[in-house]
């Protein structure tokens, strides 16, 4: 999130798209309610389905999955000519008036450099024009066809009210409907959030659906100020926290990167990362790069980090190819994988083509399972059902089962999707054998180190040489790595500015990221979390609840990264001269000699406006983008592209066969026989959550199977007519992948739409069952999902594919 979740509260209009508040976040929810009650705010909702959000909703729309870029895309040339956009923020806040290269062009649905062959873009020409100082060209009076501005009005102004209904099936007036909402907040005085969730991630083209989004909150000056933002409405506890930490396959801590198998050379490693302001005055914050990361390799290797070795650059692992968990259970599928790790994941339920998946495990040597509960995937090699995935008496795989607690079971933090760091108590001890996450990992590094010291190894020196300064090494305490995370002195610091002046003793907590340095003199194992535990404590158990300005900022509960803001570029909640754009909403303002606020200001306290310094201080622009540039993998501009799998077989934004969906989605090739046709596969299908269930480990609690005790999938009574199917009847829901049988529910929510001419029915299907625990035993939902993925983020496209439906 942009913003946090007692902030929506200061909405005046609440858009929720790509996401089901009111059923999977109900907590959070709450605060749309508090909105209305405050300030009439509007709630619009469009999805599929007529969800429980939707039905308290003040207008409701629907749309076809898989079709929001095409809807937002409306709503950009609905702002453009019909001049509902905040003015004076696009013109200083982006980059409207930036140039871009000659050689940059769109055409019938693809961007300059498209390789067929490798399904890839050479996004050279994705660049802005520089001038001989380097910096980018602009041009204020946006006359110029080469500035943002105009390339957009052009690409966004094919997406007429009627091609976004002929492709979203969307009535036009609903969409107008929804337009008048939304612009209804381009002026100063109101503002509009928006709230999403796998709506909009899990889509071949998913993270450009979210881009689209941000840019409609932009034109309207919607982001960084109160009651505004782009917020992402996480799913786990704390997913949020396993993004900051790194725990992608490509990341770092505090969403830096690991190098490439490229990128041998340290300092252009560094540097690659710690980009130039591309404007005159503009900070681009990733210049500390280097003191993030080398604060990171001191708080993992400790005095074996020096300058003479760079920091022990040479042990991090260098990146081949990214190594999403579709790329590994694709490798995996070839054989390529021995051992796999399984720590609180259960790919068998989660990931897409169930028959794949298990094929895949059944190649495996061994597959360790980190979980309190038997699972799916532990079970794998069973072969519940009648899909005959794989032979249990030939699979050779050894299962181990290593039981962990569960986060009640144990102290630490959690994550929020507003950010915020939430220290929670330990509230049971552990049964059986179960023991914390970290023990079991703690157990593995000291065994896997001793065989090292043994036996050798091709490689040892980063086992060997980790640091591990915890009191009891097999037993590391969440209070001993929440201290870490947040970084401490090595040596005493001086203050910069008056070198006798010592602000941080060797041996103390941090106070945050700026006092890091990259000499070697401080450690920091997450440096977005610095801040979180220093010399005063443990700011994450903070429980002060106060909210001095009713706004729901609540600073002293708990801390939120970065710096304990809660809102972030909430620079731009100011006009250019540092006045904020609506008194009602000041959040920080220029008091004459530096930044004030209700928030921590997202700035250089001390840079005065005159020297025009943007408020997106992360990136080299200091302005936030429209256009993209090189950042994504599918163009600079989001464009509609079909699923994968379309109901309707073209794409109407092009003719061109090569741009019927994303040209560089993640498809593996062996993977194109499975993907079905609309002939054989007619309805369009999406997957989603229910109250009652977490994915897939609730249905071992009793009084939730009772709740929902067995698979169903909803259908419309426009296709239940067609297929002669009742209210409760048995049917077979199958795709190119296989197929699951489910008891029909006939509804109203889920209408019939009008698609190019076509009728276009959708199907959908709950996700929680499967084949373990105290619900009905069956089928899984992800046996029909495609094994695609999102071409920037890999997520699977489990939010649109083609099914049939047959009753039984
Ligand atoms: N009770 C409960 N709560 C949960 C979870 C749970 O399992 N149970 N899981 C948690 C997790 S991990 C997550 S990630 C979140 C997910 O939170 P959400 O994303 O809100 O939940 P979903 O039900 O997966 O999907 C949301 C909505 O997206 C709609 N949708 C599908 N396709 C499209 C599309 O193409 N466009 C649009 N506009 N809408 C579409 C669906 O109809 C559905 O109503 O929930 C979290 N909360
Ligand atoms: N078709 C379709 N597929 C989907 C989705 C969808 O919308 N549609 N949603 C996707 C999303 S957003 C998500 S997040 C995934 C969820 O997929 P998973 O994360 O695999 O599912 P969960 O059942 O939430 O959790 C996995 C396991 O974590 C264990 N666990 C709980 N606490 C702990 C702990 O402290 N330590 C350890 N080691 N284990 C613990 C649980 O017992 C459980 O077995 O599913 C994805 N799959
Ligand atoms: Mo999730």
């Amino acid at each position: 999130m942009t913003n946090t979740w007692s902030d929506i509260k200061n909405a005046d209009v609440v858009l929720i798209m790509g996401g089901n508040a009111a059923e999977a976040h109900p907590c959070g929810f709450k605060w749309v309610i508090e909105a209305k009650k405050l300030n009439k705010a509007k709630l619009v909702v469009v999805d599929p389905r007529f969800t429980r959000s939707a039905s308290v909703a003040d207008y409701y729309a629907p749309i076809r999955t898989g079709t929001d870029i095409a809807f937002l895309g409306g709503v950009i040339n609905y702002l453009l000519t019909n001049d509902k956009i905040q003015h004076e923020y696009v013109k200083a806040y982006t980059d409207f008036t930036f140039l871009v290269d000659d050689n940059f062009s769109f055409e019938n649905g693809l961007y300059s450099g498209y390789n067929a062959e490798k399904r890839s873009y050479d996004k050279s020409t994705w660049q802005y024009q520089r001038g001989a100082d380097g910096y980018v060209l602009t041009d204020p009076t946006l006359e110029n066809p080469r500035c943002v501005y105009q390339l957009m009005k052009k690409h966004y102004s094919r997406y007429t009210p009627d091609v976004v209904s002929n492709i979203c099936g969307t009535p036009e007036k609903q969409f107008l409907k929804v337009c008048e909402y939304i612009a209804s907040t381009s002026g100063t005085g109101r503002v509009m959030t928006i709230m999403y969730a796998l709506g909009w991630t899990q889509h071949s083209q998913g993270s450009q659906i979210i881009r689209t989004g941000a840019m409609v909150q932009l034109l309207l000056g919607n982001i960084g100020v109160k009651g505004g933002g782009m917020n992402a409405l996480r799913g786990h506890s704390n997913i949020q926290g396993l993004t900051d930490l790194g725990l992608m396959t490509n990341l770092l801590p505090g969403y830096m990167t690991l190098p490439s198998e490229k990128e041998a050379d340290y300092r252009a490693y560094i540097d690659k990362r710690a980009p130039k302001p591309m404007r005159p005055n503009q900070m681009s914050y990733w210049q500390n790069y280097e003191k993030f990361h080398v604060s990171l390799m001191k708080a993992w290797y400790g005095k074996a980090a020096t300058a003479d070795n760079n920091w022990c650059f040479d042990w991090l692992p260098k990146l081949d190819k990214p190594h999403d968990v579709l790329q590994v259970f694709e490798d995996m599928s070839h054989g390529e994988v021995n051992g796999y790790f399984c720590q609180g994941f259960n790919p068998l339920a989660a990931f897409p083509n169930k028959h794949k998946l298990n094929t895949a495990l059944a190649k495996l040597k061994y597959l360790v399972i980190m979980d309190p509960l038997a699972t799916e995937t532990s079970e794998f090699w069973k072969n519940y059902g009648d899909l005959n995935d794989v032979d249990t008496a030939s699979i050779q795989t050894t299962v181990f089962r290593l039981p962990t607690t569960c986060f009640a079971e144990e102290s630490g933090s959690l994550v929020n999707s507003a950010r915020w760091l939430q220290w929670h108590w330990k509230g049971a001890e552990p049964p059986g054998e179960a023991k914390p996450d970290t023990e079991i990992m703690a157990g593995l590094h000291l065994h896997l180190r001793e065989l090292y010291k043994k036996e050798g190894g091709a490689f040892p020196d980063p086992i060997l040489n980790l640091d591990w300064p915890y009191k009891i090494p097999h037993e590391p305490s969440s209070e001993e790595l929440a201290k870490e995370f947040n970084g401490k002195a090595l040596e005493d610091l001086a203050d910069p500015a008056d070198p006798t002046k010592i602000i941080r003793k060797a041996g103390e907590q941090l106070d945050g990221f700026a006092q890091l340095r990259a000499d070697g003199s401080t450690a920091c194992g997450c440096w977005i979390f610095a801040g979180s535990w220093t010399q005063a404590g443990n700011q994450m158990a903070r429980r002060d609840n106060a909210d001095p300005y009713g706004d729901g900022q609540t600073q002293n509960w708990a801390w939120s990264w970065p710096a304990n803001r809660r809102i972030l570029y909430n620079r731009a909640s100011a006009d250019p001269s540092g006045k904020p754009w609506d008194s009602k909403r000041r959040l920080v303002w220029w008091d004459g000699k530096k930044w004030a606020g209700d928030d921590v200001p997202d700035f250089a306290p001390a840079s005065a406006p005159e020297v025009g310094m943007g408020p997106f201080i992360m990136n080299p622009e200091g302005v936030s983008r429209f256009f993209a540039r090189d950042m994504m993998v599918e163009g600079p501009f989001p464009e509609h592209y079909e699923p994968t799998e379309t109901p309707i077989d073209v794409n109407p934004m092009n003719n061109n066969p090569q741009a019927i969906y994303n040209p560089a989605a993640r498809i593996f090739k062996g993977d194109l026989p499975n993907f079905g046709t609309s002939k054989e596969f007619p309805y369009a299908a999406t997957t989603y959550r229910l109250t009652e269930h977490f994915h897939y480990w609730t249905k071992h609690v009793h009084i939730n199977a009772v709740l929902q005790p067995q698979q169903f999938v909803e259908i419309g009574e426009g296709l239940a007519h067609e297929k002669g199917i009742a209210n409760g009847d048995q049917v077979q829901v199958s795709s190119k992948r296989g197929y699951i049988r489910a008891v029909a529910v006939v509804t109203k929510r889920i209408r019939a739409l009008k698609v190019n001419g076509k009728t276009v029915h959708q199907v959908g299907i709950p996700i929680h069952w499967g084949f373990l625990g105290q619900a009905k035993a069956g089928y899984i939902a992800n046996t029909l999902v495609p094994f695609v993925g999102d071409a920037n983020t890999q997520t699977p496209e489990s939010k649109s594919f083609l099914v049939n439906v047959e009753k039984i």
